[in-house]
């Protein structure tokens, strides 16, 4: 059985969001012509509190982009981004929703952000994404969405850790790119043994 999920394609990772992703909004046309060719189809959605430490606003004296300590690490300190039940954390309005079988959010948590659909960044929390795809008896993970160096490298690779037979879909990703993450994530997929292929090999072997 073959899992697409779909990472945080919502408007503020689009253009004119809070966090946008250069042509975020690119990718929208490519993953609904695949979502059919699934067995399920599983969308994440960040989801934070206004009050969320990932954000620089909740912090004195710190910048945008700046990195802290948490207790689990260091933290990137983003712009407040897909807000709880603001339009910001709806998902991209041309994404075709309806094919979704699930729907997992992510960094609710006030204390802890989550890259990963599987596990938050204390690298302890669970989403239930795993058990959800191994009660599926899903074999086959294939990973989209925003953004390739954050979201979409965590969700893969601990995909492929959790034993998984890994895809990251590149053409249906695209990535922020702060301080050379494009490259970093892409070895760091290919290093914990996820496959980066494009949109024209799914159709062609599924
Ligand atoms: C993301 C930064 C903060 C992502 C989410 O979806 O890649 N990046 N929150
Ligand atoms: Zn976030």
């Amino acid at each position: 059985m073959n899992a697409l999920i779909v990472v945080d394609v919502q408007n503020d990772f689009c253009p004119n969001g809070k966090l946008a992703v250069p042509e975020g909004d690119k990718i929208v046309p490519l993953i609904n012509s695949i979502m059919p060719l699934f067995d399920a189809v599983i969308l994440t959605q960040d989801w934070h509190p206004q009050d969320h430490l990932s954000f620089a606003s909740n912090h004195i004296d710190m910048h945008e982009y700046d990195t802290i300590d948490m207790d689990y690490g260091p933290q990137v300190l983003w712009p407040d981004h897909c807000v709880q039940s603001t339009p910001g954390a709806d998902f991209h309005p041309k994404l075709d929703t309806h094919f979704a079988h699930a729907i997992i959010r992510k960094g609710f948590r006030k204390h802890i952000d989550s890259y990963s659909g599987f596990t938050e960044n204390d690298q302890v929390t669970k989403t239930g994404l795993q058990g959800l795809l191994t009660s599926l008896n899903i074999v086959n993970v294939f990973v989209c969405g925003l953004a390739t160096d954050f979201c979409v490298k965590w969700t893969s690779i601990d995909s492929a850790s959790h034993g998984f037979n890994t895809f990251m879909i590149q053409d249906a990703s695209r990535g922020i790119d702060l301080n050379d993450s494009m490259q970093k994530a892409l070895f760091e997929m290919d290093h914990a043994g996820v496959h980066i292929i494009n949109v024209d090999q799914i159709k062609e072997n599924l």
